[in-house]
């Protein structure tokens, strides 16, 4: 079976892409399969730039295919911000609640009108032989004024999908893979994906 890594040490998002990539036959490794399996430093300016960083140490230090995700949450109001910094917007080593908290608190007195936010992810694929292929995938929303649903990760409590006005934690992980980011990038990556498989 052929072989990817995924450049990542979230599990949530393991969970999520493994329910999408699992139907293509590929024998998907995690950092749970190595030891040593290194952590990125995110450093770069864009989220295009911090997936293909990822991607290619993994590849270079495994010399297997490996694929990344990288993901912000890009609100209007705060002109872009957390963006890039998504995961460390409350500071270094904090949790999923931190960030919402603050990010909450920051926009407590913007009215409803004012709340959109868009969620974008950048997958980044890092071939055998050391090609990149990379997509995107974007889900519209606008942030709510208190956490509702209880399904997901990172900010999906706080997330109003635009049109569906349910949070991302209130949706199953397969209602959530139809519409969202990831789910969107995922599908865009499938096709490239499938040409690489000699499983198909
Ligand atoms: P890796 O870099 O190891 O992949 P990470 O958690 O650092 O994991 P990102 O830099 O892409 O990943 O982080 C973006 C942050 O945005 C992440 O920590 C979550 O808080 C949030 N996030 C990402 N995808 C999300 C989703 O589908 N729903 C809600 N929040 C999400």
């Amino acid at each position: 079976m052929t072989e990817l890594i995924l450049a990542t040490k979230n599990l949530d998002k393991i969970i999520e892409i493994k329910s999408v990539l699992d139907n293509l036959n590929f024998k998907v490794l995690t950092f749970r399969d190595f030891e040593n399996f290194p952590e990125t430093k995110e450093d770069k300016k864009t989220l295009e730039g911090n997936a293909e960083k990822k991607a290619r140490e993994i590849w270079k230090k495994f010399q297997i295919p490996a694929l990344a995700d990288d993901t912000g949450l890009f609100v209007d109001a705060l002109d872009g911000a957390p963006g890039v910094f998504s995961s460390r917007f409350a500071g270094e080593n904090v949790t999923y609640k931190q960030n919402r908290e603050k990010l909450l608190r920051l926009m407590k007195n913007i009215p409803l009108q004012k709340r959109d936010a868009i969620f974008r992810t950048i997958i980044v694929f890092i071939s055998q032989s050391g090609e990149k292929f990379s997509v995107k995938g974007e889900c519209k929303g606008y942030i709510g004024f208190e956490e509702k649903g209880k399904n997901g990760f990172g900010y999906d409590k706080i997330f109003y999908v635009k049109n569906l006005d349910k949070t991302f934690a209130e949706l199953t992980i397969t209602e959530k893979n139809k519409i969202s980011h990831r789910g969107i990038a995922l599908k865009n990556i499938n096709k490239i994906l499938k040409k690489f498989n000699k499983n198909f």
